[in-house]
């Protein structure tokens, strides 16, 4: 029986990177790893044990397990980490709050259910993160920005001050977005973009300055 266990769904990139924090945050030795992948069972993720796969999710709560981080992180998975979420929630696991033990996070903002705050992300003051959302390394989220659910905000991206982002966006690697902004719900925003207009819902943009380039899931 492990007390107040941590449950990472995803044995990937981002796992690794959530087993490392782990380790920092001294819950590795409570934690356990789910996979798609049969053959990673019995396998081990920088040292915590990969048990199977999201058929064990409703056994966990009973084997001590209580919070659990949808440890995948790609561009093309955030329909994919909702579902986790919800199938984790559903098995009666919390969702828990990580934090990085070098961000930094402002004592007035706001981190959501699920939420991830990854080595040198900044968020400022009176931010407010939604759940299940991954601010990634050495992101910046300035002050009164609002950041919807499943959001995953990319390594070095920096959102202004004030920035609304909606559901299920992706800001991709070393992003700018001016402030004030408005980024609608599923929408992409390329590496690297500056962006210096709203983006529509759904919108997929890139470059210098930002430009619509199709539409998210053609
Ligand atoms: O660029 C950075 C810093 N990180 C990237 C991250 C954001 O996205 C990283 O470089 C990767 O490109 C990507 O990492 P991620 O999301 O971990 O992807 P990948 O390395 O492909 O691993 C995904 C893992 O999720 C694989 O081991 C899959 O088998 C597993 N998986 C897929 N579907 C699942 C499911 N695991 C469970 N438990 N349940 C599923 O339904």
């Amino acid at each position: 029986m492990v007390a107040d266990g941590v449950v990472l769904i995803g044995a990937g990139g981002h796992a690794r990177v959530l087993a490392d924090a782990l380790h920092l945050l001294g819950l590795a030795g409570r934690a356990v790893v789910l996979d798609a992948r049969p053959e990673l069972c019995g396998t081990r993720l920088l040292g915590i044990p990969v048990a199977g796969g999201d058929e064990l999710l409703p056994r966990m709560r009973s084997e001590g397990f209580t919070q659990f981080f949808v440890a995948v992180g790609g561009v093309r998975a955030v329909g994919l980490r909702r579902r986790l979420f919800e199938a984790a929630v559903q098995a009666g696991l919390a969702p828990g709050i990580l934090r990085h033990p070098a961000s930094v996070v402002a004592e007035s903002a706001v981190l959501g259910p699920g939420s991830q705050v990854l080595a040198g992300a900044i968020v400022n003051a009176c931010a407010e993160i939604g759940e299940n959302v991954i601010l990634n390394s050495g992101s910046i989220v300035e002050h009164d920005c609002r950041i919807g659910a499943d959001v995953h905000i990319a390594p070095r991206a920096c959102l202004a001050g004030g920035v609304r982002v909606g559901r299920q966006v992706h800001i991709g690697a070393g992003a700018t977005i001016c402030e004030n902004l408005e980024i609608g719900d599923r929408a992409i925003v390329g590496a690297g973009a500056v962006v210096i207009r709203d983006v529509p819902p759904e919108a997929v943009v890139a470059g210098v300055p930002a430009k619509a380039i199709r539409r998210s899931g053609s």
